[in-house]
């Protein structure tokens, strides 16, 4: 997987090119990533790439100038890569994005800074913005971070165990992942679920889909209606319901 990303603090990215599951993705040369500067593309003895907003107000824009150079720069070694840019007015970031980024092979993120980038380089050279939740970063290379993260993580060779990224949350099924315990068997005077226990593979496969369901359906019902179910999936989460209609007090009904 080949990344570019423009970035006027690449500072901030490249440590984590050196740890963990990205950096071993590096060595192993399973991805890689070249940055552009926007600084690079100016022309003034300051190096400027920002300017007052145009109808007033706080803050200050990006430059087109040096922004649409640097992805002109990219594209000589990445020529099919979609152009992403990130931002807080984004289309929200999902794992299933995140998989269709993976299987291109390529990508240019672009990290803005200051209140944003000038309109016009969003109209003709980006392809895709997305937002990595409803907060405001104070720039897009913590989002470029998370991209790359979840990218690197899904390319083949890169995750111990090849499961590993199709049980998380999101994975296939679309929903929450279940709790997950190691020993002690007893911590905090909590005793270890005794399913987990038991070698009853089929009896621990069935504990897991019911504890992922029912942590979909408390903190993010919203995933249910994408999720895919079985028949039996179904009948539990309805049973979820009926016990909750069963617990409401009869004055709220
Ligand atoms: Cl992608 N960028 C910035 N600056 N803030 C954000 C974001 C991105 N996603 C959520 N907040």
């Amino acid at each position: 997987m080949q990344f570019g990303v423009i970035s006027l603090l690449p500072e901030i990215i490249e440590p984590m090119l050196n740890v963990g599951v990205v950096g071993r993705a590096v060595k192993q040369q399973r991805i890689s990533v070249e940055f552009a500067q926007p600084r690079d593309f100016t022309n003034d003895a300051h190096r400027t790439v920002d300017d007052r907003p145009f109808g007033g107000g706080p803050g200050m824009v990006m430059k087109p100038e040096p922004l649409v150079q640097c992805i002109a720069s990219l594209k000589k070694n990445l020529p099919a890569a979609p152009v992403v840019y990130l931002s807080p007015q984004g289309k929200p970031l999902r794992q299933s994005t995140i998989r269709r980024w993976q299987g291109g092979g390529s990508l240019i993120l672009l990290a803005g800074r200051y209140e944003g980038i000038d309109e016009r380089v969003i109209d003709t050279h980006i392809d895709e913005e997305v937002s990595i939740g409803d907060y405001v970063l104070s720039g897009g290379e913590i989002a470029a971070m998370a991209v790359i993260d979840a990218i690197s993580r899904l390319v083949p060779g890169v995750l111990g165990h090849p499961d590993s990224a199709l049980e998380d949350s999101f994975g296939d099924h679309g929903l929450l992942d279940c709790p997950h315990y190691t020993r002690p068997e007893k911590f905090d005077e909590k005793s270890v679920p005794a399913v987990l226990l038991s070698g009853d593979h089929q009896a621990i496969a069935i504990w897991r889909r019911k504890l992922a369901l029912k942590r979909t359906w408390e903190r993010r019902p919203d995933l249910l209606a994408n999720a895919t179910l079985s028949d039996s999936d179904k009948q539990y989460l309805q049973q979820l319901e009926a016990a909750q209609q069963d617990n409401e007090p009869a004055g709220d009904r």
